[in-house]
């Protein structure tokens, strides 16, 4: 490969990782503590290891947090206001009566008080939950319902989403409303944020095992609604050395994780990875255009960068010049999550930035990053690298054996255990256990390894939907379609699209007495957008007779998305007779 379709991370030389051959070679999972600089014996309380840990070893007064709020107000809060102000919600909740592995919510935008009730939640030894603030009733009951969660930590404009669906969450007991002002509060509700609160000198955290439950994030599947996959306080040496190595940050970094912590990324790389390393990150508040983002890392000088593939297409839309127009010199290190990185992202943001985004894969049940591209390592602009050292991954048969020969597809799946492995799907048990066979791991993704052991995605093996790096489950859609007055059956899927990879389209069978038209069709999009999230709302909805079906009375989304995407329908030797 020529030097423009392979490029090389300026990181290489004196990269954290060093000599990568030699890592993967002598690389132990159970030296990782040790390596990411981890207390050994304990303790293992991430909220205390992210705060207080950092603290003692003298970097009480290093900014840890710039935050620039939507309105690009800017605060800025050191590792000591961190874990003073964590203490003071440890303590809050403790003396709310909330004990030790009950779930609590936190659903607000990117304030810092999301980051340091989630921080003094942990210490308090609390399961977090982290929820997107865009969630509407439905998405936000389910999740509050399956997990039985009892408290939400909240925003006074979210409070009264909560309090449409309270009464269907006989478990949520407590919502806390940060900066209420002149709001009458109802019942259970109360008031609590650092706006008001006496930041707090000493807490004494829980005392967490590393097999200690921390947080709970949901996910999407193609079956069912999503499923909460359960981590541990154990888990951290995996994002700390993961972030170390991968996103390569060093002490003089300034960081920046474009991700929402409602996402899975934006807690492993958005809190856990930067701050267990002492590390300065900066939270953008507000939707996203190219100048907000390209001011953002010119002002504040942003060194590594973390972010997806649809903000990468969408600033590539703007062109060169567009990011010519910013000094972004400081930039020496960027990578991507989330969705495929497309060969020509790589190699525009080489052009663009001086150097390439490293394409690193991984989900939510595995907490940390699986396969990636390592500073220095040759990029193979569309490839996700290669397995993180003491990692084993590979791409299974039907038979779930591994395909030895090279570049012929399988799942991917990956070799527990590693420490930020999910340890359950929320009540449910079944739904966890099917997701391992023959001591591995199956992603649901679909993958091949080239002869060099590079690591191709190829698509997903269920019906998800991927949009912009959000995974939406059909299932979800389906049936929140069913609410609509109009709705009889319907069918979701993903249909292409230029910056989100995909949308949402659904089809839609009309009950007796409706007439498909554009009016009925935009309030079906809306109905979904408040039930579950603009991102569930369909793009694009195509009203049918009826849908295709299976034999057993399954929708063959299958088929539908074939059509959409021009390919090969495939066998459709068990769909419905006409
Ligand atoms: C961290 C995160 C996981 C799914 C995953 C895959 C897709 C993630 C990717 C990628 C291609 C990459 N995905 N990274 N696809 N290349 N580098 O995204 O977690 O929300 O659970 O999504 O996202 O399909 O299985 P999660």
């Amino acid at each position: 490969m020529n030097e423009r379709t392979a490029p090389r991370g300026k990181a290489s030389g004196n990269s954290n990782i060093g000599d990568i051959d030699a890592r993967r070679r002598e690389f132990k999972w159970n030296r990782a503590r040790q390596e990411a600089g981890l207390p050994e014996g304990g303790p293992f309380n991430i909220g205390w290891l992210c705060t207080d840990r950092i603290c003692e070893s003298g970097s009480g007064e290093k900014t840890a947090l710039i935050w620039q709020s939507s309105t690009d107000e800017i605060k800025r809060f050191s590792f000591d206001d961190l874990r003073r102000y964590s203490n003071a919600y440890g303590r809050y909740f403790t003396d709310l009566g909330l004990d030790p592995g009950d779930r609590v919510a936190v659903f607000m935008d990117r304030t810092p008080d999301l980051y340091i009730g989630f921080l003094g939640g942990l210490k308090a030894g609390l399961v977090m939950q982290p929820l997107f603030s865009a969630f509407g009733e439905e998405a936000l009951e389910q999740r509050l319902r399956n997990a039985g969660t009892r408290a939400i930590l909240t925003s006074r404009k979210l409070a009264f989403r909560i309090r449409k669906i309270r009464d269907k969450c006989p478990a949520l007991e407590h919502v806390i409303i940060i900066e209420p002002g002149d709001l009458q509060m109802k019942e259970g509700e109360q008031a609590f944020g650092i706006a008001d609160a006496e930041p707090l000198d000493s807490f004494t955290c829980y005392e967490a095992k590393e097999e200690t439950p921390s947080i709970l994030h949901y996910t999407s599947g193609t079956t069912g609604q999503p499923k909460g996959a359960l981590h541990t306080h154990g888990s951290l040496p995996a994002q700390a050395l993961t972030t170390k190595w991968v996103l390569d940050l060093k002490k003089d970094d300034l960081y920046w994780c474009t991700a929402d912590p409602g996402w899975v990324t934006g807690t492993s790389y958005g809190i856990l990875g930067p701050w267990s390393l002492g590390v300065t990150q900066l939270v953008l508040d507000g939707g996203f255009t190219v100048n907000r983002w390209y001011e953002a890392i010119q002002n504040h000088g942003v060194t590594v960068w973390y972010s997806a593939p649809t903000a990468i297409r969408m600033l590539m839309k703007e062109g060169i010049e567009g990011a010519g127009q910013f000094d972004l010199s400081s930039l020496r290190h960027l990578a991507s999550v989330g969705e495929p990185l497309n060969p020509e992202a790589v190699i525009w943001s080489q052009e663009a930035y001086g150097r390439p985004f490293h394409d690193t894969w991984w989900q939510t049940e595995t907490g940390a990053m699986m396969v990636t591209n390592l500073p220095g390592m040759e990029i193979r602009p569309g490839s996700m690298g290669k397995p993180f050292p003491g990692i084993t991954a590979a791409v299974l048969d039907e038979a779930n054996k591994p395909i030895d020969e090279p570049n012929k597809p399988g799942q991917l799946a990956v070799r527990p255990p590693w420490p930020s492995i999910f340890r359950a799907y929320w009540e449910r048990e079944e739904a966890y256990k099917s997701k391992f066979v023959n001591g591995w791991y199956l992603t649901g993704d679909q993958a091949c390894i080239d002869e060099d052991g590079y690591f191709w995605f190829m698509g997903r093996d269920d019906d998800v939907i991927n949009t912009g790096g959000h995974l939406v489950g059909p299932f979800e859609i389906e049936s929140a379609l069913l609410g609509h007055e109009a709705v009889a059956e319907s069918a979701a899927i993903g249909k292409p699209d230029k910056v989100n990879m995909e949308v949402v389209k659904a089809f839609v069978a009309l009950k007796a007495g409706f007439e498909p038209n554009r009016k009925l069709e935009m309030s079906i999009m809306n109905f979904i957008r408040k039930k579950l999230s603009p991102l569930a709302m369909p793009q694009e909805i195509e009203f049918v007779d009826k849908l295709p079906k299976t034999r057993s009375g399954k929708i063959m989304r299958r088929l539908l998305r074939a059509k959409e995407w021009g390919e090969e329908v495939g066998d459709t030797s068990t769909l419905e007779d006409d």
